[in-house]
């Protein structure tokens, strides 16, 4: 009697838990802004969902001539090994790298065909990225279609991301919404959950802009690397743009002090008002070198675990491996579905 009642409880409880796809492109290494923004909370979570973390790797070829493929394997490998130096612990989530489950490709064929160009063209991600470019690979364009395979594939409640990824999570609701009337019931629709404290954070040198990796690269000074060693990290923050201002107001705080009160506020969980009350009426200084400060309280000891599991490649591909059969084993049975109802591979 006992056993069957002790299962059941247990297949309720796991039922309960919101199932979570999220991913980041390897396309550099993370900022501060990939940390807070969604990292963070994809951690802080772990024991409360059902989550599967890939590396999109597929995804970093939109802008084919910043491709060097030997840096992207490495960068590849080196964006997992963060996300277990940030704590996500692979025993507990299923973490794999996109391009080792062929199902997203396939997958995203199918939604493309489905998905109106002009829902493509309004994406703000695609019209910054596009901006400026002599020629735009239809892949820039396509991408969001992609992602929205990424997360259907797994049956995704939630997709913890940082602000500049709403966008894209509400397209996925629509992709999923208009297959769902054309083909029947197939898709679960996500919803994205952002967090309450760090959700944009913007780049040091030009606080109109959000802190990018792909900007990263460009311009030292743009973004707080989470590899970045003591003495950048101390440059980049003690140049942050800020105003001409002599001292600290809070009410009168510029985007640049802004986005320096949202770092310490993101990181101390110190309420923004008393982070105000302390550094009222004196100089930016003080206030950079308490951001110095709690960053690097945060990131070196994730910069020592990185540099611990970049040291085992053999063992950061076993875990991917294992992390890419279980992804498959989900994604093949959605993929199943999905073809069956369009008609497809009978
Ligand atoms: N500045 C940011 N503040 C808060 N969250 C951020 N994210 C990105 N930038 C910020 C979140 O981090 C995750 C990374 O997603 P991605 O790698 O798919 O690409 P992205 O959103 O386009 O991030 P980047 O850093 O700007 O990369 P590139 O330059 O390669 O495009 C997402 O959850 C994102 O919201």
């Amino acid at each position: 009697m006992t056993e069957p009642a002790l299962a059941a409880t247990a297949a309720d409880v796991s039922s309960q838990r919101p199932r979570v796809l999220s991913g980041m492109q390897p396309t550099d290494a993370l900022h501060l802004g990939n940390y807070l923004g969604a990292l963070r909370q994809w951690v802080a979570r772990q024991d409360e969902q059902d989550a599967l973390f890939c590396v999109v790797d597929l995804h970093a070829l939109t802008i084919p001539e910043a491709v060097d493929p030997a840096e992207l394997r490495h960068r590849s490998r080196a964006v997992a090994a963060l996300y277990f130096a940030c704590g996500l612990d692979p025993e507990r989530n299923v973490v794999f790298l996109q391009s080792h489950v062929p199902e997203h490709a396939e997958c995203s064929w199918i939604l493309t065909c489905v998905t109106p160009l002009g829902w493509l063209y309004r994406m703000t991600q695609f019209k910054s990225k596009a901006e400026g470019r002599e020629s735009v690979g239809a892949g820039l364009l396509t991408y969001p279609v992609l992602q929205a395979a990424d997360i259907l594939l797994y049956d995704a409640d939630e997709v913890p991301v940082g602000e500049d990824q709403v966008q894209h999570v509400e397209l996925t609701r629509d992709i999923a919404t208009r297959f769902n009337r054309l083909f029947g019931d197939t898709f679960v629709l996500p919803r994205a959950v952002i967090p309450g404290a760090g959700a944009r954070i913007m780049g040091l040198d030009d606080p109109t802009e959000k802190m990018s990796k792909s900007v990263m690269i460009e311009r030292p000074g743009h973004a707080i690397g989470l590899l970045d060693r003591p003495e950048v990290l101390k440059k980049t923050i003690m140049s942050a743009v800020t105003d001409s201002q002599r001292e600290f107001r809070f009410e009168h705080a510029s985007p640049g002090v802004r986005n320096l009160l949202t770092i310490l506020h993101a990181l101390s969980e110190e309420p923004l008002e008393s982070i105000g009350a302390r550094f009222e009426g004196r100089g930016y200084g003080d206030l950079k070198k308490a951001v110095l400060e709690a960053v690097l309280e945060r990131v070196t000891p994730i910069r020592e675990h990185y540099e611990a599991l970049m040291r085992d490649p053999a063992e950061l591909d076993r875990i991917l491996g294992r992390g890419a059969e279980a992804a498959r084993e989900r994604a093949a049975a959605t993929l199943a579905r999905v073809k069956a109802a369009v008609g497809v591979g009978i």
